[in-house]
Protein backbone atom coordinates (compact mmCIF):
# COMPACT_ATOMS: atom_id res chain seq x y z
CA UNK A 1 0.00 0.00 0.00
CA UNK A 2 0.75 3.52 -0.58
CA UNK A 3 0.49 6.31 2.02
CA UNK A 4 0.66 9.79 1.45
CA UNK A 5 0.91 12.03 4.37
CA UNK A 6 0.31 15.60 4.62
CA UNK A 7 1.79 18.04 7.21
CA UNK A 8 -0.17 20.89 6.77
CA UNK A 9 1.41 23.21 9.23
CA UNK A 10 4.43 25.32 8.96
CA UNK A 11 6.81 24.72 11.19
CA UNK A 12 10.82 26.07 10.89
CA UNK A 13 12.39 25.77 13.90
CA UNK A 14 11.14 21.61 14.70
CA UNK A 15 10.33 18.60 12.46
CA UNK A 16 7.13 17.28 12.77
CA UNK A 17 7.43 14.47 14.66
CA UNK A 18 3.67 13.56 14.47
CA UNK A 19 3.98 12.56 11.10
CA UNK A 20 7.11 11.04 11.01
CA UNK A 21 6.57 8.25 13.92
CA UNK A 22 3.16 7.76 11.75
CA UNK A 23 5.27 7.68 8.49
CA UNK A 24 7.99 5.53 10.15
CA UNK A 25 4.81 2.94 11.81
CA UNK A 26 4.27 2.77 8.42
CA UNK A 27 7.00 1.79 6.88
CA UNK A 28 7.51 -1.19 9.50
CA UNK A 29 4.41 -2.63 8.35
CA UNK A 30 5.85 -2.67 5.05
CA UNK A 31 4.01 -0.19 2.92
CA UNK A 32 5.31 2.66 0.91
CA UNK A 33 4.97 6.40 2.23
CA UNK A 34 6.09 10.00 0.84
CA UNK A 35 5.36 13.13 3.06
CA UNK A 36 3.75 16.50 1.46
CA UNK A 37 4.44 19.47 3.51
CA UNK A 38 3.41 23.14 3.36
CA UNK A 39 6.08 24.50 5.05
CA UNK A 40 8.84 25.07 2.03
CA UNK A 41 5.56 27.20 0.69
CA UNK A 42 5.25 29.73 3.40
CA UNK A 43 5.47 32.64 1.37
CA UNK A 44 2.01 32.85 -0.04
CA UNK A 45 1.66 35.01 -3.90
CA UNK A 46 1.00 38.59 -3.74
CA UNK A 47 -2.75 38.09 -5.55
CA UNK A 48 -4.65 36.05 -6.49
CA UNK A 49 -5.59 32.05 -5.06
CA UNK A 50 -2.85 32.45 -1.88
CA UNK A 51 -2.82 28.87 -1.82
CA UNK A 52 -2.70 28.21 -5.52
CA UNK A 53 1.28 27.05 -5.00
CA UNK A 54 0.30 24.68 -1.86
CA UNK A 55 -2.49 23.24 -4.14
CA UNK A 56 -0.56 22.46 -7.24
CA UNK A 57 2.44 20.87 -5.44
CA UNK A 58 0.20 18.59 -3.66
CA UNK A 59 -1.49 18.16 -6.74
CA UNK A 60 2.13 16.89 -8.45
CA UNK A 61 2.49 15.29 -5.32
CA UNK A 62 -0.08 13.24 -5.57
CA UNK A 63 -0.33 12.21 -9.11
CA UNK A 64 3.18 11.24 -9.11
CA UNK A 65 3.12 9.29 -5.88
CA UNK A 66 -0.83 7.85 -6.69
CA UNK A 67 -1.64 6.75 -3.11
CA UNK A 68 -3.77 4.32 -1.64
CA UNK A 69 -4.51 6.00 1.10
CA UNK A 70 -4.04 9.92 2.19
CA UNK A 71 -3.31 10.75 5.89
CA UNK A 72 -3.13 14.56 7.25
CA UNK A 73 -1.81 15.33 10.71
CA UNK A 74 -4.02 17.54 11.88
CA UNK A 75 -3.64 20.83 14.44
CA UNK A 76 -6.75 22.75 15.20
CA UNK A 77 -4.93 25.90 13.42
CA UNK A 78 -4.44 23.49 10.40
CA UNK A 79 -8.27 22.60 9.49
CA UNK A 80 -8.49 24.86 6.92
CA UNK A 81 -5.73 24.35 4.21
CA UNK A 82 -6.19 20.60 5.73
CA UNK A 83 -9.89 20.40 4.39
CA UNK A 84 -8.76 22.61 1.04
CA UNK A 85 -5.94 19.94 0.16
CA UNK A 86 -8.52 17.04 1.05
CA UNK A 87 -11.23 17.96 -1.08
CA UNK A 88 -9.06 18.94 -4.04
CA UNK A 89 -7.53 15.30 -3.54
CA UNK A 90 -11.07 13.88 -3.35
CA UNK A 91 -11.91 15.85 -7.22
CA UNK A 92 -9.47 14.43 -9.01
CA UNK A 93 -8.98 10.42 -6.75
CA UNK A 94 -12.27 9.76 -5.37
CA UNK A 95 -11.44 6.49 -4.50
CA UNK A 96 -8.16 7.63 -2.08
CA UNK A 97 -9.55 7.80 1.60
CA UNK A 98 -8.46 10.36 3.48
CA UNK A 99 -8.00 9.86 6.73
CA UNK A 100 -7.07 12.84 9.65
CA UNK A 101 -5.19 12.22 12.58
CA UNK A 102 -3.96 14.49 15.23
CA UNK A 103 -5.20 16.51 18.14
CA UNK A 104 -7.71 18.39 16.23
CA UNK A 105 -9.86 15.24 14.92
CA UNK A 106 -9.13 13.91 18.94
CA UNK A 107 -10.81 16.41 20.87
CA UNK A 108 -13.09 17.76 17.64
CA UNK A 109 -14.53 14.69 16.13
CA UNK A 110 -17.85 15.54 15.22
CA UNK A 111 -17.06 18.50 13.56
CA UNK A 112 -14.10 16.61 11.81
CA UNK A 113 -15.90 13.61 10.36
CA UNK A 114 -18.89 15.98 9.25
CA UNK A 115 -16.68 17.20 6.29
CA UNK A 116 -17.30 15.95 2.99
CA UNK A 117 -13.76 15.51 2.67
CA UNK A 118 -12.74 13.22 5.07
CA UNK A 119 -13.53 9.07 5.81
CA UNK A 120 -11.94 8.56 8.62
CA UNK A 121 -10.54 9.98 11.68
CA UNK A 122 -7.65 8.53 13.56
CA UNK A 123 -8.22 9.66 17.36
CA UNK A 124 -5.23 9.89 20.13
CA UNK A 125 -1.92 7.72 19.48
CA UNK A 126 -2.13 6.18 15.67
CA UNK A 127 0.78 4.21 15.05
CA UNK A 128 -1.15 0.84 15.79
CA UNK A 129 -4.34 2.26 14.07
CA UNK A 130 -2.73 3.61 11.08
CA UNK A 131 -0.97 -0.38 11.27
CA UNK A 132 -4.18 -2.47 11.56
CA UNK A 133 -5.92 0.38 8.90
CA UNK A 134 -3.29 -0.58 5.71
CA UNK A 135 -3.29 -4.26 6.79
CA UNK A 136 -7.19 -4.55 6.92
CA UNK A 137 -7.19 -2.54 3.51
CA UNK A 138 -4.71 -4.54 1.90
CA UNK A 139 -6.57 -8.16 2.86
CA UNK A 140 -9.51 -6.02 1.57
CA UNK A 141 -11.87 -6.55 5.42
CA UNK A 142 -13.89 -4.05 6.72
CA UNK A 143 -12.65 -1.51 8.57
CA UNK A 144 -15.57 -0.17 10.43
CA UNK A 145 -14.44 -1.66 13.52
CA UNK A 146 -10.76 -0.84 14.09
CA UNK A 147 -10.36 0.26 17.37
CA UNK A 148 -9.26 4.34 17.23
CA UNK A 149 -10.89 5.15 14.32
CA UNK A 150 -14.45 6.88 13.27
CA UNK A 151 -15.03 5.45 10.06
CA UNK A 152 -17.77 7.43 7.46
CA UNK A 153 -19.43 4.60 5.27
CA UNK A 154 -22.48 5.49 3.28
CA UNK A 155 -23.30 7.93 5.17
CA UNK A 156 -22.96 6.14 8.55
CA UNK A 157 -20.20 6.83 11.04
CA UNK A 158 -18.92 3.85 12.65
CA UNK A 159 -17.30 5.03 16.49
CA UNK A 160 -14.84 2.82 17.80
CA UNK A 161 -13.75 3.57 21.08
CA UNK A 162 -10.49 4.81 21.69
CA UNK A 163 -7.20 2.15 21.52
CA UNK A 164 -5.25 1.67 25.28
CA UNK A 165 -2.28 4.11 25.20
CA UNK A 166 0.62 2.45 24.09
CA UNK A 167 2.53 0.94 26.96
CA UNK A 168 5.90 0.17 25.53
CA UNK A 169 7.60 3.17 23.94
CA UNK A 170 10.49 1.86 23.45
CA UNK A 171 9.27 -0.91 20.88
CA UNK A 172 8.09 2.31 18.45
CA UNK A 173 9.72 2.84 15.22
CA UNK A 174 12.27 6.01 15.20
CA UNK A 175 10.73 8.49 13.32
CA UNK A 176 11.21 8.78 9.67
CA UNK A 177 13.50 11.96 9.41
CA UNK A 178 14.97 10.83 6.17
CA UNK A 179 11.71 12.06 4.66
CA UNK A 180 12.25 15.33 5.50
CA UNK A 181 14.84 17.69 3.13
CA UNK A 182 18.27 17.80 4.75
CA UNK A 183 18.09 21.25 5.35
CA UNK A 184 15.40 20.76 7.31
CA UNK A 185 17.34 18.78 10.04
CA UNK A 186 19.31 21.89 11.66
CA UNK A 187 17.17 24.40 12.42
CA UNK A 188 18.53 27.34 14.23
CA UNK A 189 18.64 26.80 18.25
CA UNK A 190 16.53 23.61 17.98
CA UNK A 191 18.58 21.50 15.39
CA UNK A 192 16.98 17.79 15.65
CA UNK A 193 14.06 17.14 18.20
CA UNK A 194 13.59 14.10 19.62
CA UNK A 195 10.92 12.76 22.78
CA UNK A 196 11.79 10.91 25.25
CA UNK A 197 8.52 10.40 26.94
CA UNK A 198 5.04 10.67 26.26
CA UNK A 199 2.44 12.91 28.19
CA UNK A 200 2.04 15.13 30.75
CA UNK A 201 0.10 14.95 33.76
CA UNK A 202 -0.56 18.55 34.73
CA UNK A 203 -4.17 19.98 34.87
CA UNK A 204 -3.50 23.05 33.20
CA UNK A 205 -6.78 24.74 31.93
CA UNK A 206 -5.52 26.18 28.77
CA UNK A 207 -3.62 22.82 27.58
CA UNK A 208 -5.22 19.66 26.08
CA UNK A 209 -3.13 17.64 28.19
CA UNK A 210 -6.10 17.50 30.67
CA UNK A 211 -8.70 16.32 27.92
CA UNK A 212 -6.27 13.73 26.50
CA UNK A 213 -5.60 12.54 30.34
CA UNK A 214 -9.52 12.50 31.16
CA UNK A 215 -10.51 10.17 27.80
CA UNK A 216 -8.22 8.08 28.67
CA UNK A 217 -8.75 7.24 31.76
CA UNK A 218 -8.91 3.19 32.23
CA UNK A 219 -7.11 3.13 29.26
CA UNK A 220 -3.56 2.68 30.89
CA UNK A 221 -0.63 5.44 32.29
CA UNK A 222 -0.58 8.15 30.82
CA UNK A 223 2.58 9.39 31.29
CA UNK A 224 5.59 7.16 29.56
CA UNK A 225 9.10 7.21 29.11
CA UNK A 226 11.72 5.79 27.15
CA UNK A 227 14.28 3.57 28.19
CA UNK A 228 17.69 4.91 28.11
CA UNK A 229 19.27 2.18 25.18
CA UNK A 230 15.98 3.35 23.33
CA UNK A 231 16.47 6.90 23.44
CA UNK A 232 20.66 6.71 22.94
CA UNK A 233 20.08 4.39 19.87
CA UNK A 234 17.71 6.77 17.95
CA UNK A 235 20.35 9.66 19.26
CA UNK A 236 23.46 7.21 17.65
CA UNK A 237 20.79 6.82 14.04
CA UNK A 238 20.93 10.89 13.53
CA UNK A 239 23.89 11.67 14.43
CA UNK A 240 25.04 9.32 12.11
CA UNK A 241 22.68 10.86 9.29
CA UNK A 242 22.06 14.37 9.88
CA UNK A 243 25.72 14.98 11.62
CA UNK A 244 23.23 17.94 14.13
CA UNK A 245 25.19 20.40 15.83
CA UNK A 246 22.58 20.20 18.38
CA UNK A 247 19.64 18.22 19.90
CA UNK A 248 16.22 19.38 21.44
CA UNK A 249 14.19 17.22 23.72
CA UNK A 250 10.55 18.09 22.62
CA UNK A 251 9.17 16.27 26.01
CA UNK A 252 6.52 18.71 27.35
CA UNK A 253 8.18 18.67 30.92
CA UNK A 254 11.67 17.36 30.60
CA UNK A 255 12.63 17.18 33.91
CA UNK A 256 9.40 15.87 35.50
CA UNK A 257 10.75 12.70 36.58
CA UNK A 258 14.14 13.20 38.80
CA UNK A 259 15.20 9.52 38.22
CA UNK A 260 15.00 9.41 34.62
CA UNK A 261 16.59 12.39 34.56
CA UNK A 262 19.79 11.97 36.48
CA UNK A 263 19.90 8.54 34.86
CA UNK A 264 20.44 10.73 31.44
CA UNK A 265 21.91 13.19 32.25
CA UNK A 266 24.70 10.68 34.03
CA UNK A 267 24.68 8.59 30.49
CA UNK A 268 24.58 11.46 27.75
CA UNK A 269 27.42 13.04 27.88
CA UNK A 270 29.72 10.37 28.48
CA UNK A 271 28.18 9.56 24.86
CA UNK A 272 27.82 13.11 23.27
CA UNK A 273 29.49 16.49 23.54
CA UNK A 274 26.38 17.99 21.72
CA UNK A 275 24.75 20.82 23.44
CA UNK A 276 20.60 20.36 23.70
CA UNK A 277 17.99 22.67 24.39
CA UNK A 278 14.87 21.25 26.47
CA UNK A 279 11.57 22.62 27.97
CA UNK A 280 10.00 22.17 31.42
CA UNK A 281 8.09 23.75 34.32
CA UNK A 282 10.02 26.46 36.71
CA UNK A 283 8.44 24.29 39.87
CA UNK A 284 9.83 21.14 37.90
CA UNK A 285 13.69 22.73 38.70
CA UNK A 286 15.85 22.77 41.31
CA UNK A 287 19.67 23.31 42.22
CA UNK A 288 20.65 19.25 41.37
CA UNK A 289 18.52 19.36 38.36
CA UNK A 290 19.63 22.03 36.64
CA UNK A 291 22.89 20.92 37.44
CA UNK A 292 22.66 17.89 36.17
CA UNK A 293 21.59 19.25 33.08
CA UNK A 294 24.03 21.83 32.50
CA UNK A 295 26.95 19.30 33.35
CA UNK A 296 24.73 17.22 30.40
CA UNK A 297 25.49 19.82 27.90
CA UNK A 298 22.24 21.78 28.17
CA UNK A 299 22.89 25.12 27.13
CA UNK A 300 19.24 25.99 26.98
CA UNK A 301 15.65 26.16 28.74
CA UNK A 302 12.32 26.86 27.54
CA UNK A 303 10.40 27.44 30.45
CA UNK A 304 6.46 28.97 30.44
CA UNK A 305 5.52 31.61 33.34
CA UNK A 306 2.29 32.31 31.11
CA UNK A 307 1.34 34.91 33.54
CA UNK A 308 2.78 37.13 35.82
CA UNK A 309 -0.01 37.76 37.76
CA UNK A 310 -0.31 34.75 40.01
CA UNK A 311 -4.20 35.37 40.58
CA UNK A 312 -4.73 34.77 37.00
CA UNK A 313 -2.01 31.65 36.45
CA UNK A 314 -2.88 29.96 39.61
CA UNK A 315 -6.88 30.17 39.57
CA UNK A 316 -7.54 30.73 35.52
CA UNK A 317 -4.54 28.64 34.04
CA UNK A 318 -4.15 26.06 37.03
CA UNK A 319 -0.40 26.34 37.03
CA UNK A 320 -0.18 26.15 40.59
CA UNK A 321 3.31 27.87 40.52
CA UNK A 322 4.17 30.80 42.67
CA UNK A 323 6.04 33.88 41.39
CA UNK A 324 8.94 32.97 43.91
CA UNK A 325 9.06 29.76 42.42
CA UNK A 326 9.85 31.11 38.56
CA UNK A 327 12.42 34.07 39.88
CA UNK A 328 14.31 30.96 41.31
CA UNK A 329 14.10 28.64 38.44
CA UNK A 330 15.56 31.44 35.99
CA UNK A 331 17.76 32.28 39.10
CA UNK A 332 19.43 29.06 39.02
CA UNK A 333 19.55 27.99 35.18
CA UNK A 334 21.41 31.77 34.73
CA UNK A 335 23.70 30.46 38.03
CA UNK A 336 24.31 27.28 35.93
CA UNK A 337 24.95 29.26 32.69
CA UNK A 338 22.03 27.55 30.70
CA UNK A 339 20.70 30.03 28.92
CA UNK A 340 16.07 30.36 29.08
CA UNK A 341 13.03 31.11 27.22
CA UNK A 342 10.16 32.35 28.78
CA UNK A 343 6.65 31.11 27.06
CA UNK A 344 3.98 33.93 27.70
CA UNK A 345 0.43 34.37 26.63
CA UNK A 346 -1.68 37.97 27.16
CA UNK A 347 -5.58 38.13 26.72
CA UNK A 348 -6.41 35.61 29.26
CA UNK A 349 -9.75 35.69 30.87
CA UNK A 350 -9.91 38.21 33.64
CA UNK A 351 -6.77 40.23 32.26
CA UNK A 352 -6.70 43.91 32.73
CA UNK A 353 -4.08 45.97 32.31
CA UNK A 354 -2.32 45.88 35.24
CA UNK A 355 -2.28 42.04 34.57
CA UNK A 356 -0.63 42.02 31.81
CA UNK A 357 1.76 44.27 32.75
CA UNK A 358 2.44 41.94 36.05
CA UNK A 359 3.25 39.72 32.81
CA UNK A 360 5.76 42.41 31.47
CA UNK A 361 7.51 42.83 34.94
CA UNK A 362 8.31 39.61 35.71
CA UNK A 363 9.85 39.65 32.71
CA UNK A 364 11.86 42.61 33.11
CA UNK A 365 13.03 41.08 36.51
CA UNK A 366 13.85 37.39 34.65
CA UNK A 367 15.13 39.01 31.69
CA UNK A 368 15.14 35.34 29.92
CA UNK A 369 17.37 35.22 26.97
CA UNK A 370 14.44 34.74 24.46
CA UNK A 371 11.29 35.70 25.13
CA UNK A 372 7.70 34.56 23.62
CA UNK A 373 4.74 36.03 24.16
CA UNK A 374 1.67 34.43 21.99
CA UNK A 375 -2.56 35.89 22.44
CA UNK A 376 -4.64 33.54 24.04
CA UNK A 377 -6.35 31.45 21.83
CA UNK A 378 -9.15 29.57 23.06
CA UNK A 379 -9.16 25.83 22.01
CA UNK A 380 -11.79 23.53 22.10
CA UNK A 381 -10.77 20.24 24.37
CA UNK A 382 -9.22 23.09 27.04
CA UNK A 383 -11.64 23.65 29.98
CA UNK A 384 -10.33 27.22 29.54
CA UNK A 385 -11.26 27.42 26.05
CA UNK A 386 -14.67 25.48 25.94
CA UNK A 387 -15.53 28.16 28.53
CA UNK A 388 -14.20 30.99 26.42
CA UNK A 389 -16.27 29.74 23.37
CA UNK A 390 -19.18 29.55 25.22
CA UNK A 391 -19.00 32.85 25.86
CA UNK A 392 -18.70 34.24 22.44
CA UNK A 393 -14.77 35.02 23.07
CA UNK A 394 -13.83 33.55 18.80
CA UNK A 395 -14.34 36.61 16.31
CA UNK A 396 -11.80 35.18 13.44
CA UNK A 397 -11.35 31.25 13.35
CA UNK A 398 -8.36 29.59 14.47
CA UNK A 399 -8.18 27.35 11.48
CA UNK A 400 -5.14 29.16 9.54
CA UNK A 401 -1.83 27.43 9.55
CA UNK A 402 -1.00 31.25 9.84
CA UNK A 403 -2.47 31.94 13.08
CA UNK A 404 0.68 31.97 15.52
CA UNK A 405 2.14 34.81 17.53
CA UNK A 406 0.59 37.65 16.12
CA UNK A 407 -3.31 36.58 14.83
CA UNK A 408 -6.18 38.21 17.08
CA UNK A 409 -8.85 35.35 17.44
CA UNK A 410 -10.57 36.55 20.43
CA UNK A 411 -12.85 39.63 21.79
CA UNK A 412 -11.51 40.07 24.98
CA UNK A 413 -13.89 42.01 27.34
CA UNK A 414 -11.43 44.40 28.78
CA UNK A 415 -9.13 44.98 26.01
CA UNK A 416 -9.28 45.50 21.99
CA UNK A 417 -8.19 43.26 19.63
CA UNK A 418 -5.51 46.27 18.76
CA UNK A 419 -3.88 46.48 22.23
CA UNK A 420 -3.56 42.82 22.36
CA UNK A 421 -1.74 42.77 18.84
CA UNK A 422 0.14 45.68 19.66
CA UNK A 423 1.40 44.77 23.22
CA UNK A 424 2.14 41.21 21.59
CA UNK A 425 4.51 42.76 18.81
CA UNK A 426 6.16 44.89 21.36
CA UNK A 427 6.62 42.77 23.98
CA UNK A 428 9.98 42.38 24.08
CA UNK A 429 10.48 45.96 23.72
CA UNK A 430 8.88 46.80 27.07
CA UNK A 431 10.65 44.06 28.69
CA UNK A 432 14.17 44.94 27.03
CA UNK A 433 14.29 48.96 27.22
CA UNK A 434 14.07 51.33 30.33
CA UNK A 435 10.97 52.65 31.22
CA UNK A 436 12.63 55.81 29.95
CA UNK A 437 12.18 54.43 26.26
CA UNK A 438 8.49 53.70 26.83
CA UNK A 439 6.91 57.02 25.44
CA UNK A 440 8.51 56.10 22.06
CA UNK A 441 7.51 52.02 22.23
CA UNK A 442 3.91 53.58 23.43
CA UNK A 443 4.19 55.83 19.82
CA UNK A 444 5.50 53.17 17.70
CA UNK A 445 2.79 50.53 19.10
CA UNK A 446 -0.08 53.25 18.20
CA UNK A 447 1.61 52.78 14.79
CA UNK A 448 1.66 49.42 14.54
CA UNK A 449 -1.97 48.70 15.46
CA UNK A 450 -3.00 50.59 12.72
CA UNK A 451 -2.42 47.12 10.89
CA UNK A 452 -5.13 44.90 10.50
CA UNK A 453 -5.57 42.26 13.56
CA UNK A 454 -6.28 39.05 11.85
CA UNK A 455 -5.61 37.47 8.85
CA UNK A 456 -8.58 36.22 8.34
CA UNK A 457 -10.67 37.61 4.98
CA UNK A 458 -7.63 39.94 4.12
CA UNK A 459 -6.96 40.61 0.30
CA UNK A 460 -3.42 38.79 0.20
CA UNK A 461 -1.47 42.09 -1.15
CA UNK A 462 -3.02 43.51 2.31
CA UNK A 463 -1.80 40.78 4.15
CA UNK A 464 1.37 40.74 2.36
CA UNK A 465 1.95 44.24 3.90
CA UNK A 466 0.79 43.04 7.11
CA UNK A 467 3.00 40.58 7.25
CA UNK A 468 6.01 42.55 6.52
CA UNK A 469 5.59 45.47 8.77
CA UNK A 470 5.52 42.55 11.99
CA UNK A 471 8.58 40.93 10.04
CA UNK A 472 10.51 44.10 10.71
CA UNK A 473 9.25 44.81 14.26
CA UNK A 474 10.53 41.46 15.04
CA UNK A 475 14.00 41.53 13.14
CA UNK A 476 14.33 45.20 15.31
CA UNK A 477 14.57 43.03 18.36
CA UNK A 478 17.83 41.84 17.22
CA UNK A 479 18.77 45.12 18.06
CA UNK A 480 17.41 45.27 21.59
CA UNK A 481 20.12 45.82 24.26
CA UNK A 482 19.81 43.21 27.32
CA UNK A 483 20.20 39.36 26.82
CA UNK A 484 18.19 39.12 24.31
CA UNK A 485 18.67 35.68 22.06
CA UNK A 486 17.31 36.46 18.76
CA UNK A 487 15.91 33.43 16.03
CA UNK A 488 16.27 34.48 12.26
CA UNK A 489 13.25 33.16 11.67
CA UNK A 490 9.94 34.23 12.90
C1 LIG B 1 5.94 20.05 19.74
C2 LIG B 1 4.69 20.90 19.65
C3 LIG B 1 4.69 21.96 18.76
C4 LIG B 1 5.82 22.20 17.78
C5 LIG B 1 5.66 21.28 16.57
C6 LIG B 1 4.27 20.75 16.36
C7 LIG B 1 4.16 19.58 15.45
N1 LIG B 1 4.94 18.54 15.60
O1 LIG B 1 3.33 19.61 14.61
C8 LIG B 1 5.66 23.71 17.45
C9 LIG B 1 6.60 24.48 18.32
C10 LIG B 1 5.89 24.12 16.00
C11 LIG B 1 4.24 23.96 17.87
C12 LIG B 1 3.58 25.10 17.52
C13 LIG B 1 2.29 25.39 17.90
N2 LIG B 1 1.54 24.65 18.74
CO1 LIG B 1 2.11 22.97 19.53
N3 LIG B 1 2.51 21.40 20.45
C14 LIG B 1 3.54 20.63 20.44
C15 LIG B 1 3.35 19.49 21.48
C16 LIG B 1 4.02 19.92 22.77
C17 LIG B 1 3.84 18.11 21.08
C18 LIG B 1 3.38 17.63 19.71
C19 LIG B 1 4.15 16.39 19.29
O2 LIG B 1 4.94 16.41 18.37
N4 LIG B 1 3.94 15.29 19.99
C20 LIG B 1 4.59 14.02 19.73
C21 LIG B 1 3.74 13.20 18.74
C22 LIG B 1 4.37 11.85 18.56
O3 LIG B 1 2.45 13.02 19.31
P1 LIG B 1 1.13 13.63 18.66
O4 LIG B 1 1.40 14.96 18.09
O5 LIG B 1 0.04 13.54 19.65
O6 LIG B 1 0.83 12.63 17.44
C23 LIG B 1 0.18 11.39 17.64
C24 LIG B 1 -1.32 11.40 17.39
O7 LIG B 1 -1.89 12.69 17.47
C25 LIG B 1 -1.51 10.72 16.09
N5 LIG B 1 -1.41 11.46 14.85
C26 LIG B 1 -0.88 12.66 14.61
N6 LIG B 1 -0.93 12.94 13.30
C27 LIG B 1 -1.49 11.90 12.68
C28 LIG B 1 -1.76 11.68 11.33
C29 LIG B 1 -2.36 10.46 10.96
C30 LIG B 1 -2.64 10.22 9.54
C31 LIG B 1 -2.69 9.50 11.96
C32 LIG B 1 -3.34 8.24 11.55
C33 LIG B 1 -2.42 9.74 13.30
C34 LIG B 1 -1.82 10.93 13.65
O8 LIG B 1 -0.45 9.78 16.07
C35 LIG B 1 0.73 10.44 16.58
C36 LIG B 1 1.67 9.41 17.11
O9 LIG B 1 1.07 8.64 18.12
C37 LIG B 1 1.80 19.49 21.60
C38 LIG B 1 1.25 18.98 22.91
C39 LIG B 1 0.62 17.60 22.77
N7 LIG B 1 0.23 17.05 23.87
O10 LIG B 1 0.45 17.07 21.70
C40 LIG B 1 1.44 20.95 21.34
C41 LIG B 1 0.13 21.29 20.66
C42 LIG B 1 -0.09 20.32 19.53
N8 LIG B 1 0.37 22.63 20.14
C43 LIG B 1 -0.63 23.43 20.23
C44 LIG B 1 -0.64 24.78 19.80
C45 LIG B 1 -1.84 25.61 20.21
C46 LIG B 1 0.40 25.31 19.05
C47 LIG B 1 0.46 26.73 18.47
C48 LIG B 1 -0.81 27.23 17.82
C49 LIG B 1 0.94 27.61 19.60
C50 LIG B 1 0.76 29.08 19.42
N9 LIG B 1 -0.28 29.65 19.98
O11 LIG B 1 1.55 29.69 18.83
C51 LIG B 1 1.58 26.61 17.42
C52 LIG B 1 1.00 26.38 16.00
C53 LIG B 1 2.02 26.26 14.94
C54 LIG B 1 1.44 26.26 13.56
N10 LIG B 1 1.20 27.40 12.98
O12 LIG B 1 1.19 25.20 13.00
C55 LIG B 1 -1.82 22.73 20.82
C56 LIG B 1 -2.77 22.33 19.70
C57 LIG B 1 -4.16 22.76 19.91
C58 LIG B 1 -4.97 22.39 18.71
N11 LIG B 1 -6.18 21.95 18.95
O13 LIG B 1 -4.57 22.50 17.60
C59 LIG B 1 -1.14 21.52 21.57
C60 LIG B 1 -2.03 20.28 21.69
C61 LIG B 1 -0.75 22.03 22.97
C62 LIG B 1 -1.93 22.54 23.74
N12 LIG B 1 -2.11 23.82 23.86
O14 LIG B 1 -2.72 21.84 24.26
N13 LIG B 1 3.77 22.96 18.67
S1 LIG C 1 2.64 21.67 32.06
FE1 LIG C 1 2.51 22.38 29.93
S2 LIG C 1 2.19 20.57 28.67
FE2 LIG C 1 1.83 19.99 30.83
S3 LIG C 1 -0.37 20.16 31.06
FE3 LIG C 1 0.50 22.14 31.68
S4 LIG C 1 0.55 23.40 29.81
FE4 LIG C 1 0.17 21.28 29.20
Amino acid sequence: MKVLLVYPGYIVREQPLNILYIAAAVKASGHQTRIFEITPYRKRPLWGDQYAVIKNEFLKAVRDFQPDLAGFSVMSVNTKISFMLATLLKEEFPRVPVVFGGIHPTVAPEETIREKSVDIICRGEGEETITELLETMEAGGDITGIQGLWVKKEDKIHKNPLRPLIQNINNLPFPDRALLRQSRLNAELYGVNVVTSRGCPFPCSYCQNKFLMDIYKGKGAFVRYRNLDNIFSELDEIIKTFHPSRFSFSDESFTLNKDHLRAFCKEYPKRYSIPFLCQTRPDLVDEESLRLLRNAGCDFMNMAIEAGNPRIRNQILKRNISTSKIIEAFRLARKFGIRTGSFNMIGLPDEDMDTMWDTINLNRILQPERIMCTIFMPFQGTELGERCLADNWLISPIDDSEVYYSYVSIKHPRFSGKTLFGYQGFFDYYVRLSPTWYPLIHALRYIYELLPVSTHHLPPLVRAGREYVIDLVYRAKGYLPGKGFFMKTR
